[in-house]
């Protein structure tokens, strides 16, 4: 590549979100609002990671429902299919290939230690797959093969975008230059939104309790009443401060929403009640939604369209990946097949 050349190119993004469910406040906050954003200064490619969420069981007609409403959904958020590849992970096949050939330069050892794997053996005892297990490797599968320069993710999935770069570092060791080393881009407000109804765990789309997480898509009313019952802390002061969770958090959502710092929150706060807050937090909050709730009525009534929008993708998502899964390949030392 030469210098202008290089100067010229535009760095590669590349993030996934499994279709579990409605996406939070959390997975928007942490993840999904930052995708957004890097549209404009970036070659984007996002997708709906729902190889993934078979790890945890599923119905099949709610995951297909599921699948697309997510779908639907980010685009409702503001990913735009014209400017960013936007695709469904099943239907590109080159992800589950390259993801058994780094499952063997990934060692057992490397993967006991994932914290999320740990937290979801835990939750669901009665199945312990092997595919929550190599679930890390999927991903770095997903990552590595569009070469990509950063990984917008929230603060829980740091450490799978680190063994994804081990794992890639390993394989250029042996091999050469095959895989880009890509940086996690974590938010510094929001990296990780919390449980409304336990400020000490994180917001998460598969909370048994409701009133612990914000859907992008609850009305209105539902939002309001959610954070009116939010738990906070006994004492009357709208500071971020060290062991007041619920404010603290309140505070981050707040500021994400409407764009204030601390600083100002504190003080246009100040002598007020924590029931003033909570009305203002979930009146912002359920605002600044109606916009995504008013597209998502329109486009997940729109079937052809969205077939048109994945479809296009897949092919695109096809292409792209199958270059480096051949590079990968030849490197191995497999027998290519002839080209037509
Ligand atoms: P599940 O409950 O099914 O595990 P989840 O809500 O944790 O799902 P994921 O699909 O695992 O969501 O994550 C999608 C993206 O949202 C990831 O980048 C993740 O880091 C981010 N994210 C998830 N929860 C939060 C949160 N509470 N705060 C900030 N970012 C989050
Ligand atoms: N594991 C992620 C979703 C995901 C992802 C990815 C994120 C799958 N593939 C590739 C970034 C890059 C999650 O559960 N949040």
């Amino acid at each position: 590549m030469g210098e202008a050349e290089k100067k010229e190119r535009k760095p590669v993004i590349l993030s996934g979100i499994q279709p579990t469910g409605i996406f939070t406040l959390g997975n928007y906050i942490g993840a999904i609002r930052n995708w957004e954003k890097l549209q404009e200064e970036a070659n984007c490619i996002y997708m709906i990671a729902d190889l993934h969420s078979l790890t945890v069981r599923q119905d099949p007609a709610a995951l297909r429902q599921k699948i697309l409403e997510c779908f639907a959904l980010l685009m409702a958020l503001g990913i735009d299919p014209e400017k960013s590849l936007m695709f469904i992970q099943s239907q590109v096949h080159t992800h589950a290939e390259l993801s058994w050939v780094l499952s063997c330069y990934t060692q057992f050892g490397e993967l006991s230690r994932m914290t999320q794997f740990k937290d979801k053996s835990a939750r669901h005892a009665d199945n312990v797959n092997a595919g929550l297990f190599t679930y890390p490797v999927l991903m770095a599968a997903d990552i590595l093969i569009y070469q990509p320069d950063l990984v917008p993710v929230g603060g829980d999935q740091k450490q799978h975008v680190e063994i994804a770069r081990d794992i890639a570092l390993r394989f250029n060791g042996i091999y050469g230059n095959v895989f880009r080393i890509p940086e996690p881009y974590i938010p510094q407000v929001g990296a990780r939104v919390k449980s409304l109804a336990d400020p000490t765990k994180k917001m998460s789309k598969s909370d048994e309790n409701p009133n612990g997480t914000i859907l992008v898509l609850d009305p209105p009313e539902t939002i309001v009443k959610k954070f009116k019952r939010a738990v906070t802390d006994s004492e009357m002061e709208v500071v971020y401060r060290e062991g007041k969770d619920g404010i603290n958090n309140l505070m981050t959502i707040y500021s994400s929403v409407t764009g204030l710092t601390f600083d100002q929150i504190a003080h246009d706060f100040d002598g007020k009640g924590y029931g003033d807050f909570k009305t203002a937090v979930g009146e912002a909050v359920a605002e600044h939604l109606r916009p995504v709730r008013e597209k998502f009525a329109q486009l997940i009534q729109d079937k052809a369209y969205l077939q048109k929008c994945y479809t296009e993708g897949a092919e695109k998502a096809l292409a792209y990946s199958s270059r480096t899964l051949e590079k990968v390949y030849k490197k191995v030392g497999f027998v290519p097949l002839p080209k037509k």
